[in-house]
Parts: C-alpha cells; structure tokens; sequence
C-alpha cells in the first residue's frame, strides 16, 4: 500500500469492524494511575488500566473486568471519555492490530490497589507523564482526557510502529 494513504481511505477500506479494547484511569486528586505493562501487547509500557473486550460482555463490564484483574480493584462510576481507533495497515496481519480502544475515567473504586502478574500501577502527577515510557500516541490524547474533555483521535502508524497521520477531535 502506498504509505501516503490516508486514515480516511484506510479505514473505509476495511471488511470488517475494528476490535474493542478497553482503557481506564484511575484519578486521585491530581494524581493519575498508570500501569507498566509485564506481559503481552505493550509490554515494558506505561499505559493505562485495561485489555480486550470479551464475547457476551459489554465494554463497559470489560473495562471494569480489566480493572479487576490487573491491579485488584472494583471501579465504581467509571465516566466514558472517548475513544482512540488505531490502524496498521504495514504490518503483516493488520486485522490482528487494527484496534478500537474505548477510554474510561474514575475517581471511585473499592479494594486495595495491587501489582498482578500483567500490571505494576504506580502514581504519577497529571502534568508530569513518562511520555519516554508510554505509546508514540499518548501525549495527543492523555493530556486532554485528563483535563476533563472527551475525545476521539485516531492514529495510523509505519512499519516501524512510528505514526505518520493522526486526528484528534475534542467533542
Ligand atoms: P492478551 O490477552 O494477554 O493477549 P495483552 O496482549 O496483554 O492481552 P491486551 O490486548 O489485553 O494486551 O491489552 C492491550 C492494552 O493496551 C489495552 O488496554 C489497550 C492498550 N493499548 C493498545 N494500544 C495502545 C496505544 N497505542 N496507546 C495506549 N494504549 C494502548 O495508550
């Protein structure tokens, strides 16, 4: 494919519909819940809470599922702050990687926060993220979510995983 096509032609090429991903964060004050990735897809990343959403749930029980599992809480009241497609088209199996993330935000939750076998959540301040440490794509898109807007961006990245076309809405 022609590496100046752009999101806009890619994406209304696609036979299929992008898979559902979840992503949460948890909010104290002006602090904000990161989690370093140890397995999987982002490994050695910061990122926030969350993972795939599974047959016969909806994404937001997957969001609260993938909470639960990875750092051991329950979230309450988790607030739907937007939404982030991720497309791949110069990877081989691009339908493997091409990625609807749904983005939730809380303020709430019951338990003790843990490390598990997948996540290791540290605190970090609002406006001092390890962008160094997190996806090419988050510094479009966390600073804004974490300043109270909703949004949808949509990034396309090279075969070395670099991006070469973003959008970024705020609603
Ligand atoms: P398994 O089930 O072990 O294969 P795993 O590979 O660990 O899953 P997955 O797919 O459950 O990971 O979750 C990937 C997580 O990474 C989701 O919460 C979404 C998030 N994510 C994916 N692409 C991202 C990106 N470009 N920027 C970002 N988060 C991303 O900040």
């Amino acid at each position: 494919m022609n590496q100046n096509k752009k999101i806009y032609d890619y994406k209304n090429s696609l036979t299929y519909e992008l898979r559902n991903l979840t992503l949460c964060f948890l909010i104290k004050d002006n602090q904000v819940l990161l989690g370093m990735k140890k397995t999987g897809f982002g490994k050695g990343k910061y990122l926030g809470i969350g993972g795939k959403v599974e047959e016969g749930e909806t994404i937001e029980q997957a969001a609260i599922r993938e909470v639960q599992e990875e750092i051991g809480v329950v979230v309450k009241n988790i607030k739907k702050v937007g939404t982030l497609n991720f497309y791949f088209p110069f990877v081989e199996k691009p339908q493997k990687w091409n990625q609807k993330v749904h983005i939730f935000i809380t303020e709430n939750w019951e338990g003790e926060i843990i490390e598990s076998e997948e996540m290791k959540p540290s605190w970090f301040n609002k406006k001092e993220l390890p962008f160094d440490s997190m996806w090419s794509d988050a510094p479009y898109w966390t600073p804004l979510i974490l300043d109270n807007k909703k949004i949808h961006a949509e990034f396309m990245f090279n075969k070395e995983l670099e991006i070469i076309e973003n959008i970024v809405l705020i609603n």
